[in-house]
This record gives C-alpha cells, structure tokens and sequence, in this order.
C-alpha cells in the first residue's frame, strides 16, 4: 500500500491553571489536597501515555488534581460529612452495625425504634431527583478554556478580552430524546453544554452538535418533544425518533426540514463526544466597551475532526456498549489524552433588519455558511478531569440560556426567548428549589452578593440584618449596585403590534436542507437515504409517509425517490432550489488525513504470536496516543507475558477504530474473528495484518490491495507507521 501523508499532532501545550478565587457563600474556604486519580487501564503503556500527555496539557507544573477549585474543593471534603473513620448516622451517631436490623430475636420482626435503618432506607428511597425532561443521558468533564486573541474589538466580556488566564470550565454532552439509562449511541442530537466560571460571573454556551432547530418559535418546543418522545399510551420506543408520532409532527412542521436533513445525518450519530462540533445556534449580540454591536454564532471545532458512526454500528454499540460515548470521553480524559475544541465566532453586521445574505439571523432554522462569514477561531478549550461525583457535578449542573455575561447580550430570535423562561423553571423541579446556584457545581467563581434569602436547600447561614436595597443601615449601603459596569442590556427601541404572528423572511423551509444535501459527499449522501429510509420505514401511517416524502421532494429529487423505492412508494414531484448552492464546511468527510489521539486499536493475537512483536506494536501506537488492546481467545495473558485487555467472548469490532491480526493467527482461529474482520472491513475501517494473519485475512475474504488494508511480513515500524497513517483518515469510504 502507498503510504499516504501522517496525521497531524494536536496542537501545541497549552499552559497550566490556577486556582481562581473563593466564592462568599460563606461555607467553606480552605482548600485541601485531593489523592491522584489511578490510571485504570492494565496496561503500562497507557500509564506512561497518560503520564506524558497530562505533562504536555500542564506544562509539567501541575496535575490536574491540583488546579481544582477551591470552591470545588470545600464540597468534596465538607466538614459536616464523610469524615473520621467511625460510620455514624446523618446525626453522628456512631453505628453499632450497619447489616442486621434491631429484630425481636434472630427470627423474629423488625422492630420500628431502630431509627438507624429507618433513616438509611428513608434517605435511600430519597436518592433520585427527576431525570431532565430532555437531554437526561448525559456526560460531563471539568475543563479550561484559553484565549488566543482579545475580542475587545466585538465584547467588553473580560473572558473573551484578557489572553493571561484561562477561565474554568464545565461541560455536559447528552443525547436530547431519551432517558437517563438510554443508550449513549442512538440517532438523536447531541446537546454540547459549557458553564464558564468566569471573573464576572457564570456564562453558559447551551448549544447542541448541530446548528440549527426543528422549530423557529419556542412555544412548539412541547409539541416537538411530545412527539419525538415514547408514545405514552405504551411508552415506546425508547431513544428513538423512529416511530409515527415523531414523523407525524415533523411532516406537518415544514420548518424542521433542514433540521431533519442534519438529524438523519452522520451527525447525528458521533464517533465520539471529542468529535463533535458545538454550535451555539442562536444570534447573539455582542457589545464592546464603546457600545459597538455585532451580531454573532458561536462555534466550537473539534481538533480531532468531525467524525461519526455507522448507523449498524451504533445500533449495534448500544447493546455492547450502551455507555459507549460516556465511556470514550472518560477514558480519553483519564489516559491523557485530552479533548479540545476551538472556539470561534462568526460575525455578522447589527444590521438595523438583522439580515444578513438575505438569512434572516433570527430564525433558528438557518445557518450562515462559513465561506460567507468565516469562523474567526480566538480560543481553545481543553477538558482534562472528569467529575469526581456524577450526581453532584454531571446530573446537578444547571445551565440556562440566559446566564449571560457583560459584553453578551441575546437577540429577538423567539426560540431563544422561550428558553430563556424556561431553563430557570426547570431547575425548580429537578434540583428542588431556588438555591440551585449555591450547588457547588453551579457556584460562580467571582464574588456572589445577591440579596437572595432562605428557599429551599439554602447552605449559607447569611449574617446580618439588611437584605434589602436601600439601606444605610447596612455596612456602606452595600451591596451597591454597579451601573455601567454591571451587565446593561443592549438599549434597543422594541415596538410592533401585539400578535401571534411569523415573519415573512422565516418562510422558506426548504433551500438550506437542499443546501445541506449538496453538500455531501456521496458516501454522507447514501447515509442520509439510508436513515430517512430506516426511520420511515418504521412508520406504520401511511398519511404521514406521504406527507414526508412530499417535503423531501422540495429538498432533493434524488434523494426523494431514492427514499420512495426503499420504501416502495412512488415519489412525488416536488420544486427543490436550483440556486441553493452547497457549502463545502458542512461535510464530514475531511479532504486530508486527522489526529489519532486516543483511537483504539483491537489486536487480535493468540498463543502463537511473539510477544516482542506485540508488544513494539502496543509501544508505537502508544507513542502516538493511540490505545492498542490485545484481543485474544482468553484472559490473563497470551503468547507467554503480554496482558490481554479483551477477549473474544467479550468484544466485537465495533468497540475499535481498527482491528489488526497479529501474525500467529490462521484460519483456524474463532470464526467470530471472520465475523469481526469482516464487520470492521464494511464499516470502512482500517484492517491490518502480519505474517500468517494475511493468510486468515484472504480465507475471510478481505481482499489486501483494498484501501485502509495494512498487510506486511512482520510488526515492524513500517507496518505500526502504515496502520497509523490509515488510522488518522477515519474511514476508507473509497472501499468497495
Ligand atoms: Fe433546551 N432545555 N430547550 N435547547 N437544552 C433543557 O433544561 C428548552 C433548545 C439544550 O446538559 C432543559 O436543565 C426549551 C435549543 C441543552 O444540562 C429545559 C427550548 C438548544 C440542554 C430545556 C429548548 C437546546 C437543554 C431540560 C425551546 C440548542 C441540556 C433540563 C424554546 C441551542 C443542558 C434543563 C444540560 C436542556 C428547554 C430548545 C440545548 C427543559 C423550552 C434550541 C444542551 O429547560
């Protein structure tokens, strides 16, 4: 095979953090050390990697136990739980034993004064809070965010204006339709969360993986999400827009279309939460020190590219691994290799009409393509610790639209205006109260003087006698209020006639899906058919077939009758763009080879293969941070001393990015290694072998002159080289 160019490295080191200030709830203030966290994979290598790459992420100065907040800190060890080797009650009672219940007598009945298990089942049975009524699945990881440049020319936000330090962060990834158990791999949007702890308070980015929206008006967001939901007369099925009622809305909802063309899309099935973009969807307002506006999308580039699934692997994922994003992101973060995005803005003229290229900036139901206003990308963002509890920092994390920062103001946009009501509310239900800001997780990092009084769950004893405004009773008449150099509202006249009314220019529904599908390539192309023909094909209603390949045909005529002949309709005509043009940055598929940082890589070995080849394969790819797991017909070790991670009884292909047969393997091995081979090879992934393996790759059909197929005599470094030069394409979608 011609060996093609290497992949890129991640880019350059990007330096330590530190400890911002403490927070005035008057809680906790000291801040304690935390133990290192173990690398958990078996093998050494992995350890040195984690090792390496955490140095490069830090600089070598700290870990990143070590940059944790103090605020952070104070909740992990407070001083009114889990402390001295003693159990107790919720009292502090000590326990005299924990596993048997006061009884009358060892057979005899329970007896209702042993208070100790009354107030352990009692707390028990309190666990759970209500699930997000969307976006439920979710993962989280802390981070840090790091600017490149200052944007005082577009924002007076200090955290987009000063380059000298970086501003914590927390960010939570979810699927949006189904339940907090659901699998991690269904079709669905993924929500891409960021709380930035900044010096002026919490700016939250809630964004999601794709651009833009099903609906233009948040008053539809109930109806949409009802209909995606199980049908609740039999709450079926789960985590699946696959089914009548979904299709019903969205083919009665002409807006969506352009969403449903990005939905049923490799998007909406990542490879990873480290491959995804984020996408702030919305126009928001920025305004800098001299009141200048702009209007702007925010943007966030994965640098280890764009990348997704298959749609039969992630089905077929959600049973081998339903945890399999929440697992990938953990264990990247946990070996080192570190996730990042870039952070961008695309700017756009405040414009009196708010237009701009005739895009009406304020429907949600439309991009501006990049190659008419370029992403100016001013910072990065790197995730480098996972959470140390789930539910006090992934399920209690609060975000809302309008946690906004001075310098980011919102637009007229009436799906924004909806969130804005409703992310507040929610959080009264889900985390029981009005003190959810004081959850550690959600405690800005600046100073917090707010009046506010008592509520549920309040954990600040608030001394003095003036929370109120005026007050010359009170120490200066403090807290004052700020004026300009508070958060002030961009001053804009609003006028207009009280109505229930959509503007003229949110009309067209149709040109920016056809945009959207010119834009594929073909094998995005096929993909697209292929999942409108999976999700309508579980469509029992006629009716609503109909009416959707009537909108499909407004989109594309191929594409249309493509989805009628797997369904065996006849398609309709229907008067699709000419003019829609495509826009090549909305395409997946990258013109040249990516980063391989934290792909994983299934060896296949037995018995008969040589450790020392094994194991300088395992070395190579760990040198470009790439996970090798020995696969092998049993556990413990094999061919006499390499560790094996899993074996065949316990994995398939799906779980790796490549599958490589070490040489020692024949065609005797287990048939299920022709199955996975096999299964890799149509997934378009890279295959690789040596010495007897490319005897067994040809006796399970795999043809060796193939793109992305690696075969050599032995496991040397020209072989590891080519396997990782075929790793960093992805995919090998020119395969037959
Ligand atoms: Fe949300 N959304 N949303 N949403 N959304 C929630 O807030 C809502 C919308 C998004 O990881 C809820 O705390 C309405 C668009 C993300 O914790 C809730 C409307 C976008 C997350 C809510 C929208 C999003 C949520 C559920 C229409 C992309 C997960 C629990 C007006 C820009 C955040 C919660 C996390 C969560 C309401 C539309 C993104 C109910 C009413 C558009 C990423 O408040």
């Amino acid at each position: 095979m011609a060996p093609r160019a290497r992949g890129q490295k991640s880019a350059g080191p990007p330096s330590g953090d530190k400890p911002a200030t403490g927070d005035r709830l008057g809680i906790n203030d000291s801040a304690t050390t935390s133990p290192a966290k173990k690398v958990p994979t078996k093998k050494a290598p992995a350890k040195k990697a984690a090792k390496k790459a955490a140095a490069r992420a830090t600089g070598a100065k700290t870990s990143p136990d070590a940059r944790r907040l103090p605020a952070q800190e104070d909740a992990r060890r407070p001083s009114w739980a889990q402390q001295g080797d003693a159990l107790t009650t919720a009292q502090g009672i000590p326990v005299e034993d924990t596993d048997n219940t006061l009884r009358a007598g060892p057979r005899g009945p329970s007896l209702l004064e042993d208070s100790h298990m009354r107030e352990k089942v009692m707390h028990f049975d309190h666990e759970r809070i209500p699930e997000r009524v969307v976006h439920a699945r979710g993962a989280g990881a802390h981070g840090r965010f790091e600017l490149y440049e200052s944007l005082e020319d577009l924002t007076c936000a200090r955290f987009l204006c000063d380059t000298s330090e970086p501003t914590p962060t927390f960010v939570r990834f979810s699927t949006v339709a189904g339940s907090r158990g659901s699998m991690d791999t269904a079709r669905d949007v993924r929500g891409f969360a960021t709380k930035f702890y900044t010096t002026e308070g919490n700016f939250d980015l809630v964004g999601n993986n794709i651009p833009v929206f099903f609906i233009q008006d948040g008053i539809k967001f109930p109806d949409v999400i009802h209909a995606a939901k199980p049908e609740p007369d039999r709450e079926m099925p789960q985590a699946q827009t696959a089914h009548d009622t979904f299709w019903d809305f969205v083919s009665l909802a002409p807006e969506s279309t352009h969403m449903l063309m990005w939905a049923m899309s490799d998007r909406a099935i990542p490879r990873s939460y480290r491959m995804m973009e984020g996408f702030g969807v919305h126009t928001f307002r920025l305004v800098n020190e001299a009141g200048d506006t702009s209007l702007v999308k925010f943007h966030w580039k994965p640098v280890l590219g764009i990348h997704g699934l298959v749609w039969e692997e992630s089905q077929k994922l959600g049973g081998i691994d339903p945890d399999f994003h929440r697992r990938d992101l953990w264990d990247a973060i946990e070996t080192g290799a570190f996730p990042e995005w870039e952070f961008g803005v695309q700017v756009m003229p405040d414009s009196e009409d708010q237009m701009f290229e005739g895009i009406d900036l304020l429907d949600p139901t439309k991009i501006v393509p990049e190659e008419l206003a370029p992403v100016r990308r001013v910072g990065r963002m790197t995730l480098d610790r996972n959470p140390t509890n789930f539910f006090a920092e992934t399920e209690q994390v609060a975000f809302h639209a309008g946690h906004l920062v001075r310098g980011i103001d919102i637009t007229d946009d009436p799906l924004l205006h909806a969130r804005l009501f409703s992310y507040l509310d929610t959080q009264l239900t889900r985390l029981g109260g009005p003190n959810f800001a004081q959850l550690p997780i959600n405690r800005p990092r600046s100073e917090v003087n707010d009046n506010l009084r008592d509520g549920f769950g309040q954990q600040a004893i608030h001394e003095g006698r003036t929370p109120y405004l005026p007050t010359g009773i009170g120490v200066e008449g403090c807290p004052m209020s700020m004026g300009a150099a508070g958060y002030v509202h961009v001053p804009r006249p609003v006028n207009g006639p009280k109505i229930r009314e959509r503007a003229l220019s949110f009309a067209d529904h149709f040109t920016q899906a056809t945009l959207f599908f010119n834009s594929m390539t073909p094998p995005e192309q096929d993909h697209i058919v292929g999942a409108f023909s999976f999700e309508l094909g579980k469509v029992a209603d006629d009716a609503v077939v109909t009416r959707m390949l009537t909108n499909l045909a407004n989109v594309d005529a191929d594409l249309c009758a493509k989805v009628a002949a797997h369904l065996g309709q006849e398609a309709p005509d229907g008067q699709p763009a000419g003019d829609a043009g495509s826009s090549p940055a909305l395409s997946m598929v990258a013109p040249g080879p990516g980063p391989v940082t934290g792909r994983v890589v299934g060896i296949i070995a037995t018995d008969d293969s040589e450790a020392s080849e094994l194991n300088a394969l395992v070395g190579a790819l760990d040198a470009e941070d790439v996970v090798g797991h020995i696969v092998a017909p049993h556990g413990g070790v094999v061919a006499g001393s390499v560790p094996v991670d899993k074996t065949f009884h316990d994995t398939d292909s799906v779980e790796f990015d490549a599958l490589v047969l070490a040489g020692g393997v024949d065609n005797s091995i287990d048939p299920k290694v022709g199955v996975m081979v096999q299964e890799a090879f149509r997934h378009h992934k890279t295959i690789g072998a040596w010495g007897t393996a490319s005897g067994a790759l040809d006796f399970f059909g795999i043809f060796d002159e193939a793109p992305g197929v690696v075969v050599a005599e032995r496991a040397g470094s020209g072989f590891s080289g080519a396997v990782i030069e075929a790793l960093s394409w992805h995919r090998h979608w020119d395969r037959p």
